[in-house]
């Protein structure tokens, strides 16, 4: 039996076959859930219809997280098809690429900031928030994804580590709410990715190769092993986990970056 048998879980965030909630998506299968999930646009609706059926999933749904609304209407339309559901994955960010680059001071604007902040941190809370009624009377598990920059200034990474350390802080008064009804609230940390959030970010392939150097592990992270992680969490397994930033990287966060380049 898998890990995950009869449980229920909604994915948000699935844009190409690198995202990291497709890895996700993939192991959850794997262990037994069943999926569903949503699409930003109509851009990605037949790409992720595709991956759903890949699946055995026919549930997908529209969910712009920063449109007014649309997640309320999504909970309401997911609604018509499953009474209950046991796992939330949360795997979305956004800041306007200008702001990814350089300086964080210098490129850092009032809208860039609330909008990083909106899509990125705020959109956790708020799926939460309209999850929460969905996932009573079970061992309920939300999910989202972070990275380093939230707790080390790191080279270009600028407002989106702001909006990571806010996505965390969420994680932990997430998980102090909903720990009463037994839905815990953790997110994994993971090291870089090429996927479509890291393509054309400035600096990523030299960046790739220096987590090769020093990692304790001597190379990077893949989206299935963010997978196996993220099934794991959402899991009876680690059902004393919660409030958790799990670091899935190598083991790159525990050294200094000198030692062995
Ligand atoms: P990705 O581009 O595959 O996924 C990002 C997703 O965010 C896409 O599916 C996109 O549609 C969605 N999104 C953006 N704005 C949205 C909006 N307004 N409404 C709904 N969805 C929206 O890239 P990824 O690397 O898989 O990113 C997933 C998560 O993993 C992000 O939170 C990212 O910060 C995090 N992460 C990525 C890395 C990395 O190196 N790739 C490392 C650590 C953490
Ligand atoms: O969280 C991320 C990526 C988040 C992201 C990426 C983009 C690119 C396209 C958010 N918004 C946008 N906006 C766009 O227009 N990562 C952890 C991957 C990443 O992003 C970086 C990195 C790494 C690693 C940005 C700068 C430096 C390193």
């Amino acid at each position: 039996m898998g890990l995950l048998t009869g449980k229920r879980a909604l994915i948000v965030g699935v844009a190409s076959n690198r995202s990291i909630a497709w890895g996700i998506a993939q192991a959850m299968q794997r262990e037994g859930a069943e999926l569903a999930f949503t699409y930003q646009n109509d851009k990605l609706q037949g790409r992720v219809e595709k991956f759903a059926a890949q699946t055995g999933s026919d549930i997908t749904l529209p969910c712009d997280v920063a449109a007014e609304g649309a997640i309320e209407g999504m909970f309401a339309r997911l609604s018509e098809r499953w009474e209950h559901l046991d796992i939330l994955v949360h795997s979305v960010a956004f800041a306007d690429r200008e702001l990814l680059e350089g300086d964080y001071l210098n490129s850092i604007t009032r809208t860039g900031f609330l909008q990083a902040q909106d899509i990125s941190a705020y959109s956790f809370a708020a799926l939460g928030k309209t999850a929460r009624p969905f996932m009573q009377g079970g061992n309920g598990a939300m999910l989202t994804l972070t990275y380093i920059g939230s707790v080390r200034a790191m080279p270009n990474y600028n407002v989106m580590g702001i909006a990571k350390a806010s996505l965390e802080a969420n994680v932990r008064y997430m998980a102090a709410d909903l720990g009463p009804e037994g839905i815990r609230v953790n997110a994994i940390s993971a090291g870089p990715i090429r996927t479509l959030a890291a393509s054309g970010i400035k600096g990523l392939r030299g960046f790739l190769n220096h987590v090769e150097k020093v990692s304790p592990l001597r190379r990077n992270v893949t989206i299935e092993e963010v997978g196996n992680v993220g099934a794991f969490l959402c899991s009876d397994y680690a059902s004393a986990v919660t409030g958790e930033i799990t670091y899935v990287d190598c083991g790159y966060n525990v050294v200094g970056s000198e030692g062995t380049e």
